[in-house]
């Protein structure tokens, strides 16, 4: 019996209402639906909006489920053994909060599926590069015959993996969110890529936020260090098994960067791998992203030759530094993924030459401080246009260094950037911030920019 198992034996025999409340019913609030009708637990879901995204397909699929809309009811919660929460649901919600003070135990998905599965786990976090690396990994696993499940953050709920048949490693994409509710997670090998500022309406502090993360190199798996990053390396812990990486020139046996007649390679230790521009993903945020993909790789035993191959194949994933359109000398850049300020400073970085870069940015900023966005802009950035809800807090960091102008709406965001960008230029979508206060996603973001800058060309 597995520990979900031996919780439902005991939860049928307390008095309470409900076994299991699911809070939120988006797709990991759906995802836990099926998994508890499957095994026959008695649930309620609830969620605080009065129309939540899997509204329908609930009341399809299991219409005798008590659904519970419009805000979370302390007497409910309370009226049940264990809360299955959202990762989009914070435990510091007061209604949670208090629910947990009272001693209702709160697990997630995530922690659902680690409870069921038997195949190894490749877990990959990060302020940025998390699919990125989730893909890489997964492409490398498939190139030497794997069967793969992949899942978590990137979009498709890991507990819908379960539905998938049999694989022989899950590579999971996990956020800060799923890992804070997670306690059986035991990977065989797992990463954070980098700490980075995000999610400050969530997190009280940094520190708060790389706690949730650490949480990623629970259990005895291998732990791979990305050796550059002061807060992952405040991680590591004594004992344990460990691979890094970095991007300077690597000590030991460790993943890295180094110059044989002024061609760049990546190496680990004194072997060396592959020419830096033999890789199809490029920026030095790309590098990095390859190198823990490579030690990751390794500590799953996987092919060299094929992880090698699959680097300079993988073109990068939509929505991240993508290159649109070339108008008039003019390179058009969709990086609506960058959804907070260390990313859109990586996509700065890595697309910038000689300040010639055009930044539109802005949406809703998470509580972000953006006063490190003004270094990067001083170095590359020639002029901004901002747009969404927070665009005027980036506005007043920027306008003291480059002209910022204001633009009501995506459409008019790239025709000013149009009539600003000259021959040789880039013009780059990185907003720092999330979509929701304008667009469904970060997709339908990237995807209003597409099309408006279309739309120039036909004019
Ligand atoms: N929400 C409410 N009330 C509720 C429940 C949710 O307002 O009662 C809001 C949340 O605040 C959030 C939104 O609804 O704004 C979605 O939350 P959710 O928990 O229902 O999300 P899911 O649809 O289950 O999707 C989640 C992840 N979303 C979040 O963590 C916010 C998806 O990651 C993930 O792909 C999916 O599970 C499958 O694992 C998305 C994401 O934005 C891409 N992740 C954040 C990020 O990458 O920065 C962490
Ligand atoms: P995540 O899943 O963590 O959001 P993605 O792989 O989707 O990360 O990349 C999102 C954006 O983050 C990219 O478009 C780029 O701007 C930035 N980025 C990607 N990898 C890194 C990295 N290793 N360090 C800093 N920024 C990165």
């Amino acid at each position: 019996m597995n520990c979900f198992a031996a919780q439902i034996a005991d939860m049928k025999n307390s008095d309470k209402q409900f076994d299991t409340v699911i809070v939120g019913l988006g797709k990991t609030g759906f995802a836990c639906a099926r998994y508890l009708a499957d095994r026959h637990v008695e649930f309620a879901v609830t969620d605080s909006r009065k129309d939540p995204p899997m509204l329908e397909a609930m009341r399809k699929q299991y219409p005798r489920i008590p659904l519970y809309l419009g805000g979370f009811d302390a007497g409910l919660l309370c009226n049940s053994n264990q809360l299955l929460i959202s990762p989009g649901v914070s435990l510091r919600e007061p209604a949670i909060a208090n629910a947990m003070e009272t001693g209702i135990k709160v697990c997630g998905d995530i922690e659902l599926f680690c409870q069921e599965i038997t195949a190894p786990v490749i877990a990959v976090t990060g302020s940025n590069g998390k699919s990125t690396v989730t893909t890489l990994i997964a492409e490398m696993a498939r190139a030497a015959g794997l069967k793969v499940g992949l899942g978590g953050n990137i979009g498709l709920p890991a507990l819908d993996l379960l539905h998938e048949g049999n694989f022989d490693v899950f590579i999971l994409e996990l956020s800060s969110f799923q890992l804070e509710t997670v306690s059986s997670l035991n990977a065989f090998a797992s990463v954070v890529l980098n700490v980075t500022e995000d999610h400050m309406d969530r997190y009280a502090t940094l520190d708060d936020y790389a706690i949730a993360k650490s949480r990623i190199y629970s259990g005895d798996g291998t732990m791979v260090i990305n050796l550059d990053d002061s807060n992952v390396v405040k991680m590591r812990r004594a004992g344990r098994k460990e691979s890094g990486f970095t991007l300077t020139d690597p000590a030991g046996d460790v993943y890295g960067v180094r110059s044989y007649d002024n061609i760049r390679w990546l190496v680990k230790g004194g072997e060396k791998l592959i020419p830096v521009g033999k890789i199809r993903i490029s920026g030095e945020h790309n590098i990095a992203n390859s190198l823990a993909a490579l030690a990751l790789g390794e500590a799953l035993k996987l092919p060299e030759e094929a992880m090698l191959k699959v680097l300079q194949t993988f073109a990068g994933l939509p929505h991240r530094c993508q290159l649109i359109k070339e108008i008039n000398g003019v390179r058009w850049y969709d990086d609506s993924k960058g959804t907070n300020v260390g990313a859109a400073s990586a996509a700065i970085r890595g697309l910038a030459d000689n300040k010639n870069l055009i930044l539109i940015a802005g949406g809703d900023s998470k509580g972000a401080d953006f006063n490190s966005l003004a270094d990067v802009a001083a170095d590359h950035i020639r002029a901004a246009v901002v747009i969404g809800r927070d665009g005027p807090i980036i506005k007043r960091v920027l306008q003291n260094i480059v002209p910022v102008y204001d633009a009501g709406d995506m459409d008019s965001a790239v025709n000013k950037a149009a009539n600003l960008a000259i021959t040789g230029d880039v013009v780059l979508l990185s907003p720092a911030c999330a979509s929701f206060d304008m667009y469904k996603d970060y997709q339908a973001r990237g995807d209003a920019f597409k099309k408006a800058v279309e739309t120039l060309m036909s004019c």
